[in-house]
């Protein structure tokens, strides 16, 4: 087997850990194979998933996508939304596959407890590893910008010739974690994987049209309300706390929020964003950026949640005033 270069085997060798080779066997030897990404699937999720589904037909196995989406979200204008499963039967799958998620409270609530359950599980993932689950296989590979790249590299190391609809798949999940190759976790192996999955005839345009220059006025209001209210507190740290009121009164939904909370992260001046938004009755999402050297997601485990050095969230409980106040608390911690 040609390894592929961009596969750090150093991160490969402790206990539970599979190289590319066992990846294989372990594929090639399912005949049914489940996979699952992480709550509120985002670009990368979707790419790496249907880039997953991909590989397993070609290696042999039967494979199926399971996910929960909101309907309003513009990934359904990528994606071949009619592959995706809402209900999942474990007795008739031999392998559970979770890519771009490495720990089970990430896996929506809705199929947690029959994943958790499953005996045969391996995960593809690049987030940092918090959590070694027993009985799991892992291919963690964090230096790496996204899921989908890893997922494009296996195939390429694989020799499995991608179509171009799902070289865009995983072209468009690289763009989504890249932030479009602009976030620091883009490099050169990056730029290699790009070309090759250009090389299948995508339409990149299409890509950008549909993720970029599709912004609503609702989005619009949204980022709007960001810019107007933000605070910065410590070390220049912009924080900020959206209320589902602010929400309703808008017309916004949090996939709205979302696509803007990189936008605070290019003000010059600050090392660190975090956007507290309520997703449920006293129940708020934080999500992190940040950038001059300032690492978010040791704070973001800190607080029980987790992702990547520059881009990290977590969960905080309580009514507005006292989401402000553990906010800023934390915001202080830098
Ligand atoms: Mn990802």
């Amino acid at each position: 087997m040609m390894k592929n270069e961009t596969f750090d085997k150093d991160k490969i060798s402790a206990p539970n850990y599979v190289d590319i080779d066992e990846i294989q066997n372990i594929i090639s030897s399912s005949n049914k194979v489940a996979i699952f990404g992480h709550v509120n699937p985002d670009l990368d999720c979707y790419g790496a998933m249907y880039g997953a589904k991909y590989l397993c037909e070609r290696l042999g196995a039967e494979a199926h996508l399971f996910a929960i989406n909101s309907d309003k979200s513009f990934l359904n204008d990528i994606f071949d939304k009619s592959l995706i499963e809402r209900d999942f039967d474990s007795s008739k799958f031999d392998l559970v596959l979770m890519v771009d998620c490495n720990e089970f409270s990430r896996i929506d609530i809705k199929f947690r407890e029959a994943v958790q359950n499953f005996k045969n599980i391996l995960v593809i993932d690049h987030h940092e590893h918090s959590m070694i689950e027993n009985g799991c296989k892992f291919f963690i590979q964090s230096h790496i910008c996204a899921a989908s790249m890893i997922i494009a590299n296996l195939l390429f190391s694989y020799k499995i010739r991608l179509n171009k609809e799902y070289a865009e798949y995983l072209f468009a999940g690289i763009v989504g974690d890249t932030g479009r190759f602009l976030h620091t976790n883009t490099d050169k192996d990056t730029f290699k994987c790009a070309l090759k999955l250009m090389e299948h005839d995508i339409d990149i345009q299409r890509i950008y049209d549909i993720v970029y220059r599709s912004v609503t006025i609702e989005q619009i209001n949204m980022q709007k309300f960001l810019l107007n209210n933000y605070h910065v507190i410590g070390k220049n740290i912009c924080y900020i706390v959206v209320t589902k009121k602010v929400f309703k009164k808008l017309h916004a939904t949090p996939e709205d929020l979302k696509f803007f909370v990189n936008d605070l992260n290019t003000i010059k001046d600050f090392n660190v964003v975090m956007v507290a938004y309520e997703v449920e009755h006293n129940k708020y999402k934080v999500s992190c950026r940040s950038k001059n050297g300032f690492i978010v997601s040791k704070i973001a485990q800190k607080y029980g949640g987790g992702g990547h050095k520059v881009a990290a969230g977590f969960n905080l409980f309580g009514n507005k005033s006292a989401v402000v106040r553990k906010l800023k608390k934390i915001c202080l911690e830098f």
